[in-house]
């Protein structure tokens, strides 16, 4: 059968139905192409589907987390906190699905499975866990960055007697906590904000603690009519200031959290008073208003410091503040996190922390988690381990490209992309915010909203110009690797002491690559359009 005659179900597969493939399919349908999206979830919404765990919540302004491609929609759609909660955000991804009619060709409970790259035909083959086979021309993977849940396998976990969840898997009827021994493991984002909420709700709770985090008040607060008037007023240049940013950010609340207050601000030039008085007015992020603290690892040092302090402050027992102190790596190397009470729930009488550097896990029994001081007892036992980052998506489909070479072993080392769009021998097949991209350091909704626009363009591009088949050249996808790592010098994200999931220090085996191009969202951007404009150098077309 010739590449033309072949029987296809759609002309643009799209995998996931979060943010991403709802904004796929939007678009590639708008522009013509019959598009079937598949979703292993219940429902739409991607990362806000499956992380509903109490205190679950956006930290970026819920007026810049949303999408600026329809004036109308965002000047209807109201947003109750600066932070939006889950459950509100979900229900904002769920009135896009209806708003724009997204959800006949979106199929849930479809999980993908494999994917086979078929040479003769120029065209993909799907295999979905539900046991069908589908086809189309080109695939457009919509998977998330922080979508691969990973959970630690303890000695004994099976035996556990009680409930076992993960925050990113939370189940959707809810877990009953309500006066029951919790156990809680892991204190990044998101074991971070479900503490408090916890300690509110379970009859006591116990943190096991592997590594003291870094984190921020969120200084969260319902959003005022005047203040959501005021910047609906000039979204548009808001817009623009985000599509146009290295992190696709208009930074709306003026919080200093991702943002350096001063960039002439040195912390190695402070005197001790100085430090005293940043302490006294900005609290936790005091340690985050010097500009040299990026990228100097000595005068990280002593914002890291600062940080120390403000834990001393805070918590009653010095040996748990002690604890809770964060050491042995920089700040900035892991995510910012941003909490609401966090420190303070420390010193509540019915939550404990285990500190598992001075008291290590032994196993799991039916009763509870043993570690080298004794039996911790436990009805309920979360996970808020993280996920097999940015590239572990990808890598847990059975992925196969030409002479079925398989993506996982290709990407044994590190994923090897061309700007995160694409990979060299895997045909027909993008990715949108994929490794190699600026990818998870930008806000999502707009920085989406660019890659889509460019992956449609060129599939308009292809079809314009009948061609069936697009792949990345080697020798660009090699270049563009080495501007990747070459970015990446001198950043927190690299430095020896930081195991985070950016760099895949956060598991075990996992390849230690940065697979995040530092160098900005708009010159990442500037750089796909000249590409574009030049008849997408770098890819093979036929
Ligand atoms: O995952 P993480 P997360 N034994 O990898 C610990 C986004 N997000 O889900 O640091 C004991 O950050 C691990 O310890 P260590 C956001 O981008 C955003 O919290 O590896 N502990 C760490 O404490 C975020 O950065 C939002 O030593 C173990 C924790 O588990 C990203 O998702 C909310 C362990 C994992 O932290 C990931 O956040 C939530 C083990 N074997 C998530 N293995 C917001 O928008 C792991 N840990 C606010």
């Amino acid at each position: 059968m010739g590449t033309n005659d072949v029987m296809l179900d759609a002309d643009v597969i799209v995998v996931g139905a979060g943010m991403s493939g709802l904004y796929a399919l939007k678009v590639f349908r708008e522009r013509g192409f019959r598009v079937i999206v598949l979703e292993r979830a219940a429902g739409v919404g991607g990362t806000w589907f499956w992380n509903r765990y109490p205190g679950a919540r956006c930290d970026i302004p819920s007026l810049e987390y949303s999408f600026g491609f329809d004036p109308e929609l965002e000047q209807e759609w109201e947003w109750s906190e600066h932070f939006a909660a889950q459950p509100e955000i979900e229900r904002y991804l769920n009135h896009i699905a209806d708003r724009y009619d997204l959800r006949p060709d979106i199929r849930l409970e479809t999980g993908v499975a494999a994917m086979t790259f078929d040479e003769k035909t120029d065209t993909w083959v799907f295999d979905t866990e539900t046991g069908e086979q589908l086809r189309s021309r080109f695939c457009v993977m919509g998977t998330g960055g922080l979508s691969a849940p990973h959970r630690p396998d303890w000695p004994g976990i099976d035996t556990f007697a009680g409930e076992i969840v993960q925050t990113s898997l939370w189940p959707e009827e809810g877990v009953a906590l309500e006066g029951r021994r919790v156990g809680i493991v892991g204190n990044g984002s998101s074991g971070v904000q479900a503490i408090p909420e916890l300690a509110k709700m379970a009859g006591h709770l116990t943190v096991f603690q592997r590594t003291a985090a870094f984190t921020w008040p969120s200084q969260n607060k319902p959003l005022t009519d005047k203040e959501q008037d005021e910047i609906k007023s000039r979204y548009r240049e808001v817009r623009a200031q985000q599509y146009a940013s290295p992190l696709a950010t208009a930074n709306t609340t003026g919080a200093v959290i991702f943002t350096i207050a001063d960039p002439n601000k040195r912390i190695l030039e402070s005197t001790p008073e100085e430090r005293e008085t940043a302490l006294a007015e900005h609290g936790f992020s005091a340690a985050r208003i010097w500009a040299d603290s990026a990228k100097d690892l000595d005068a990280n040092a002593m914002a890291v410091e600062l940080f120390r302090e403000m834990v001393r402050r805070t918590i009653n027992d010095p040996e748990l503040a002690d604890s809770l102190s964060p050491k042995d790596y920089p700040i900035g190397c892991k995510r910012p996190v941003l909490d609401n009470g966090y420190f303070e729930t420390f010193n509540r009488d019915d939550v404990t922390l285990v500190d598992l550097r001075k008291d290590p896990i032994v196993e799991v029994v039916p009763e509870g988690v043993v570690t080298s001081t004794g039996l911790q007892e436990l009805d309920v036992l979360i996970f808020a381990t993280g996920f097999d980052a940015v590239s572990g998506a990808l890598t847990r489909i059975d992925m196969r490209g030409k002479s079925g070479r398989l993506l996982c072993d290709e990407w044994v080392d590190g994923p090897r992309t061309f700007m995160g769009f694409a990979v060299a021998d895997f045909p027909n097949m993008f990715m949108i915010i994929g490794p190699g991209s600026v990818g998870v350091l930008a806000t999502y909704p707009p920085h989406i909203e660019l890659q889509v626009g460019w992956i449609a363009d060129f599939l308009d591009y292809l079809v314009a110009n009948e061609k069936t088949h697009v792949e990345v050249e080697s020798e660009a996808q090699e270049e563009w690797c080495a501007e990747v790592e070459a970015a990446a010098v001198g950043s927190m994200f690299t430095a020896p002491s930081c195991n985070s999931w950016y760099n895949g220090g956060n598991i075990e085996g996992k390849a230690r690559v940065l697979p995040i191009y530092l160098g900005g969202l708009d010159r990442f951007m500037a750089r796909a359009r000249d590409l574009a404009a030049n008849d997408y150098e770098g890819f093979s077309i036929h």
